[in-house]
């Protein structure tokens, strides 16, 4: 019997609309009215005024540790914005644009960050789950959503994040196998920053894309320029129609590039040059959205600034909302919500630390 090349039928694209100098792909552009292109600009802006702030926070000890977002705004903003109060989103730790737009409160993350419960109770009507730090841990729960959608007849979908890291976990193969062999309406984002703490993606994965994963599992991958705003929100519109209408999952993978530290207990120095990141740096996604955004006049210096003004008091309040809460909470807290039951060690470790909080005098003995 003669060898035979099997047509495979699932495709994988590859979408880049925006440049790192503003230009734009006129056939391919979104154009996004006034009202939506501010409101994506705001919110990139703001998620890196919030980072920049938390970072600050942890260093001064006001918050336990804190995984940043920096360079991946686009990659999560302009995912998110498209995602109805219907529809589920499912979060890794890098999405804190998203859960903003969501309706979670601006001190979400210091909450979470802070070693408080508060951080992972979405606000009431808000169909979220809560941020996810084991790795890809939430992916098979993002998929759950899904096949409930489906079981119900409700014509929405569910937003998974993921990192590149999270590839290499069990559960997502069987996450994105289910969807497959059921159809099931979600998308699955992973955000390829190109590190997983330590190691580079190319430790990761011997595959040529992430996006080509979809393939084995029988649907569409696609590999979008992952600090393109444009990019990402037309990727995430195609399968977010195409989940909502029966047409099943799709993987997007958006390539870009943690710019900051793994988490504020990482040094990147030990492992990845300077030049890496310098190189990511000309790609930044806001400055790139802000060059667009000016060349089509949406954008002005003067706006530039009064957005920039209002994300500062915004970013302000919400750090003090949050120091108030923790001047109103026993902060031994913080113990309370990994058992129903506590184990031994939990009540050890809890009363060595009230223990201490008393001898600095937070707490009265
Ligand atoms: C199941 C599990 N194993 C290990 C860890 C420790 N850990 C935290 S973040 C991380 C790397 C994740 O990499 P990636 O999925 O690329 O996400 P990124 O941090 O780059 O956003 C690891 C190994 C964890 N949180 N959960
Ligand atoms: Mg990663």
């Amino acid at each position: 019997m003669p060898r035979k090349t099997l047509t495979i039928k699932s495709k994988v694209e590859s979408l880049s609309i925006l440049d790192e100098k503003g230009n734009v792909d006129a056939d391919l552009d979104p154009k996004l009215n006034t009202q939506k292109s501010l409101e994506l600009y705001r919110l990139m802006l703001l998620a890196r005024r919030l980072d920049e702030r938390c970072i600050n926070l942890q260093r001064q000890g006001r918050i336990g540790t804190y995984g940043p977002c920096r360079g991946q705004e686009a990659a999560h903003c302009a995912s998110g914005i498209l995602m109805t109060p219907e529809d589920w989103v499912v979060y890794a730790f890098r999405e804190p644009g998203t859960a903003i737009f969501r309706g979670w409160p601006i001190e979400h993350s210091m909450y979470f960050w802070g070693g408080f419960e508060e951080g992972c109770r979405p606000p009431e009507g808000v169909n979220d789950l809560p941020m996810c730090v084991p790795i890809a841990s939430q992916v098979p729960h993002g998929m759950g959503l899904a096949w409930a959608m489906k079981l119900r007849g409700d014509p929405h979908c569910v937003l998974t994040y993921l990192g590149d890291g999270a590839t290499s976990e069990g559960d997502f193969h069987e996450a994105m196998n289910f969807a497959g062999v059921y159809k099931l309406p979600c998308i699955f984002l992973v955000q390829n920053n190109h590190w997983a703490i330590s190691i580079p993606v190319a430790n990761q994965t011997a595959s040529q894309t992430i996006a080509h994963k979809a393939v084995a599992y029988g649907f569409n991958g696609i590999q979008v320029d992952g600090n393109d705003p444009l990019a990402v929100y037309v990727a995430t519109k195609e399968a977010a129609d195409k989940a909502r209408k029966g047409g099943g999952p799709t993987l997007i993978e958006a390539v870009t590039y943690r710019m900051s530290v793994h988490t504020t207990a990482d040094d990147p120095t030990k492992y990845r040059s300077d030049d890496e990141v310098k190189a990511w740096e000309k790609r930044d996604p806001i400055a790139r959205f802000a060059k667009y955004l000016k060349k089509r006049r949406i954008l002005s210096e003067d706006l530039e600034q009064k957005i920039e003004n209002e994300i500062q008091t915004e970013v302000r309040a919400a750090v003090e909302r949050y120091e108030t809460y923790c001047k109103s909470v026993d902060p031994s807290i913080v113990f309370d919500y990994m058992y129903a039951d506590p184990a031994p060690e939990i009540v050890r470790q809890r009363e060595e630390y009230r223990a201490c909080l008393v001898r600095e005098g937070v707490l009265k003995a």
